[in-house]
């Protein structure tokens, strides 16, 4: 669902678009609002709810997305605050309506990178599970995971073991677990049963 406002300012017409890319409460939107702070500065604010986690993505030409650079989260969210010369300038706010208490650190998509680093580091979608940087080597293992937990692609291969758990990166990156961390294999109890006769 969308519900766009435009903004003549100065000559610059500016659009907003909310538009609901997640979540399961589409009757709780939030009421976006939006002003000018005046020098192509500009403002946009929006109705939190506590545990909501929010995106906001920015375009001049509603094809070409961009993520902002920075999370915003709850009611008592910070407001953004943009400036920009562009003669056309679109936003788009995103919500996820679970209720987390580290949205920075969470991986919404379960690409296996974090929220923040997926905006802040690479610019990819931390909406997408598809966005992940692709696997340019290519090592069964996507570049965005590869730079999140080794600081760059060519460091280990998805059969590689650099945290010596037995679990390859593959796996790994398949099973959510951290290819830097020993994770304990399962452990299998064999229980012995001993059934003596009396005679
Ligand atoms: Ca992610
Ligand atoms: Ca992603
Ligand atoms: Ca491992
Ligand atoms: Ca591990």
């Amino acid at each position: 669902m969308k519900f766009p406002f435009t903004a003549s300012i100065a000559g610059l017409t500016v659009f907003a678009l909310c538009e609901v890319t997640s979540g399961t409460s589409p009757t709780h939107e939030p009421l976006t609002q939006f002003e000018s702070l005046g020098s192509s500065s500009y403002r946009l604010d929006w109705n939190g709810a506590y545990g909501w986690t929010y995106f906001v993505q920015v375009s001049g030409d509603l094809s070409s997305w961009s993520y902002c650079p920075e999370m915003f989260y709850g009611e008592n969210h910070k407001p953004l605050e943009l400036t920009t010369t562009n003669s056309r300038v679109f936003f788009r706010l995103s919500y996820v309506d679970e209720p987390t208490t580290d949205p920075e650190n969470d991986d919404y998509d379960g690409d296996g990178i974090p929220n923040l680093f997926e905006i802040e580091e690479l610019g990819t979608d931390p909406l997408d599970g598809t966005s992940n940087g692709g696997d340019s080597e290519p090592d069964g293992l996507s570049d965005g995971w590869e730079i999140y937990h080794f600081g760059a692609i060519t460091a280990y291969d998805g059969t590689d073991d650099p945290d010596g758990d037995g679990i390859s990166n593959a796996d790994e990156l398949a099973g959510g677990t951290d290819p830097n961390s020993y994770d304990a294999p399962p452990t299998n109890h064999l229980k012995l049963v001993v059934h003596s006769q009396l005679r």
